[in-house]
Parts: structure tokens; C-alpha cells; sequence
């Protein structure tokens, strides 16, 4: 799956309008979120299914060749919790072909206001339909958070769901205009995964970070109809509730990086380098830090020629 470094990327005329427009794109500097126009074709979006239930059934291209310290990585052992698998984009050809599509990359990079977009991560996530299901719930968190060895500012994520995706389903929700904020209690702990904390710290830190900036804790759901994504900054609050429908709640969490990020050493107030998953498993820099560009698992999505 890897392209060569001179590789171009075109969209047609029918892509061209799917874009975000100026107006798009500065709602999404203010805002810390953009929900797109429809990027996927029903078929695309009905293959995510198929190409998952056979990866939950164990299919694979190709494995992990280590399982990384935090990988999250459900398999049928863990029953009916909800469900997150990380690299699926590197472990399944059948979804990486549709992710890879060019039009997402370009949305990213209009919207991070960058010349190049690469995978940065990508977990498939289930949610049962259990309305009662504690593991359902996703607290409140923002994903820089977990990528403190990152050169980069302007990282996002898309959210992918495999259909229409409402509050009866526990959609993704943004705080609005969040990512704008200054960080008050930044400690060490907020680099730990969110699974690790507590609901209730993260409620608190919320409220907390909100007053500290004289704003309103401002949620909105992310409507997001079939074959269209919601994007957000890697500085927006999000999290998400309960599955209350009688289906189950598929997507996709794509996390993507601009051409510019870069790993950098971070160092905890303990003295231990804040690690990510990649580390363990990308080729080096010449100068020995791990290549957060290796096509194998950080794949070009998109370049402005
Ligand atoms: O599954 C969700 O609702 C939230 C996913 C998430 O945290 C993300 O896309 O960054
Ligand atoms: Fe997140």
C-alpha cells in the first residue's frame, strides 16, 4: 500500500464541490469542528460494514508485527463492551481503500490549511446497542492530549460512521470553540489515555477549563447523515453517550497529521519520554527518532500539487 513520494492527487469536478468553502473553513477555525458534505458514495460506506464484520471475524492483510504498549485492540474474548482496534488502516486492505480515498485528505487539508495530509492513526470503534452499557460512554477528552511527542498544532480527526448517526445513537459530541481555549490543570495525567481516568475528573476539568477562559460549556451533537464525517481539531473537546437505538453504532475515528508533524521528545515531570504507539513500531529519522511519515504506517492521503 505504499505510494511513491511523487505521487500527485486529483479530485474531479464532482469532488471539487465537496470541498469545504472559505466560509467552511473559517467555521472551523472558530468553531474546532466542520461537519462535511457527503464524501462517501452509499456503496463506500456499506463496504466500511462488510470489510469490517470480516475484520471482526478475523480477517487481516497483514498483522501488527509487535502489539504496542496501549494498543487498543478488542477481540471477541472481551464480549459485549464497546469496541475499539487501532491500525485498521495498516491491517485491513479492504478498509484502507476507502479511507484513502483522496477527496477525505483533501477536506482535511483545506481545513488544517495544510499542503500535505498523512494517516496519523486509525480505530474502528463499535458501540453495542446496550442503552445501559457503561463502556459506551466516551468522556470528555482532546486527542492532543495523547500525542504530546508531536511537533504538530494542527492535527484532527475525522469521525466516520458507517451510517446515520444521531444523539439516539450516541453520536460524537464537540464543545464548541473548545480547541481555542487556554489549558488550565495540564498535568502529567492528562497524557494518559482517557479509558485510564475517571468520568467524573474529566466533567470537572471541563467546567474548570471553561470558567478559566470565561466560556460556556456549549455541546453539540454531530447530525451526521450517511457518507458524510464530522471533523475536529486536535484541541476540541469531545466525547460521546449511550447507544439507546436497537443498532449498533459503527464508525470509523481517523486521525490524521499534517506533512509538518514530526515526532519530538516529551518529557513527563517523572522524567519518563511520553511514548506513542508508533514508536515501537516506524522506522527512525536519520538522526534516530521514530519517522511519524513511514509509508507503512503513515501513508500520504493527500498533497497539493
Ligand atoms: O466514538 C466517539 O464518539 C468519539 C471518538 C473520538 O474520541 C474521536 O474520534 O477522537
Ligand atoms: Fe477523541
Amino acid at each position: 500500500m505504499t505510494i511513491s513520494p511523487t505521487q500527485t492527487f486529483a479530485l474531479t469536478d464532482d469532488e471539487l464541490a465537496l470541498l469545504p468553502s472559505d466560509d467552511d473553513v473559517e467555521h472551523y477555525a472558530q468553531h474546532g469542528w466542520y461537519l462535511s458534505k457527503k464524501i462517501f458514495t452509499d456503496d463506500e460506506v456499506d463496504e466500511l460494514v462488510a470489510a469490517s464484520e470480516r475484520y471482526y471475524a478475523g480477517e487481516r492483510s497483514r498483522s501488527l508485527p509487535t502489539r504496542p504498549p496501549r494498543l487498543a485492540y478488542w477481540e471477541p474474548s472481551k464480549g459485549d463492551v464497546q469496541r475499539h482496534n487501532d491500525y485498521v488502516h495498516y491491517e485491513s486492505d479492504a478498509l484502507a481503500r476507502i479511507l484513502r480515498k483522496p477527496l477525505l485528505g483533501a477536506v482535511a487539508a483545506r481545513l488544517a490549511k495544510a499542503d500535505e495530509i498523512r494517516v496519523f492513526q486509525s480505530t474502528l470503534i463499535y458501540k453495542p446497542p446496550i442503552a445501559g452499557e457503561p463502556s459506551n460512554v466516551v468522556p470528555w477528552h482532546f486527542d492532543r492530549h495523547y500525542w504530546a511527542s508531536c511537533t504538530s498544532e494542527s492535527m484532527l480527526t475525522a469521525f466516520i460512521p458507517f451510517h446515520d448517526c444521531d444523539e439516539e445513537m450516541g453520536t460524537i459530541t464537540m464543545v464548541d470553540g473548545s480547541h481555542r481555549w487556554e489549558e488550565i490543570g495540564a498535568d502529567d495525567t492528562t497524557t494518559r489515555h482517557f479509558a485510564e481516568r475517571d468520568n467524573d475528573d474529566l466533567e470537572v476539568m471541563l467546567s474548570d477549563n471553561a470558567a478559566y477562559n470565561n466560556a460556556t460549556v456549549t455541546k453539540v451533537p454531530m447530525i451526521i447523515p450517511k457518507g458524510h464525517m464530522s471533523f475536529h481539531h486536535c484541541r476540541t473537546y469531545h466525547g460521546s453517550g449511550a447507544n439507546r437505538s436497537d443498532r449498533p453504532r459503527r464508525a470509523i475515528s481517523f486521525h490524521l497529521q499534517d506533512g509538518a508533524n514530526a515526532f519530538r521528545p516529551f518529557q513527563l515531570s517523572t522524567g519518563d519520554l511520553v511514548a506513542y504507539n508508533h514508536d515501537v513500531l516506524v522506522r527512525r529519522t536519520e538522526d534516530g527518532r521514530p519517522d511519524y511519515s513511514d509509508p507503512e504506517y503513515c501513508p500520504v492521503l493527500w498533497r497539493t500539487a
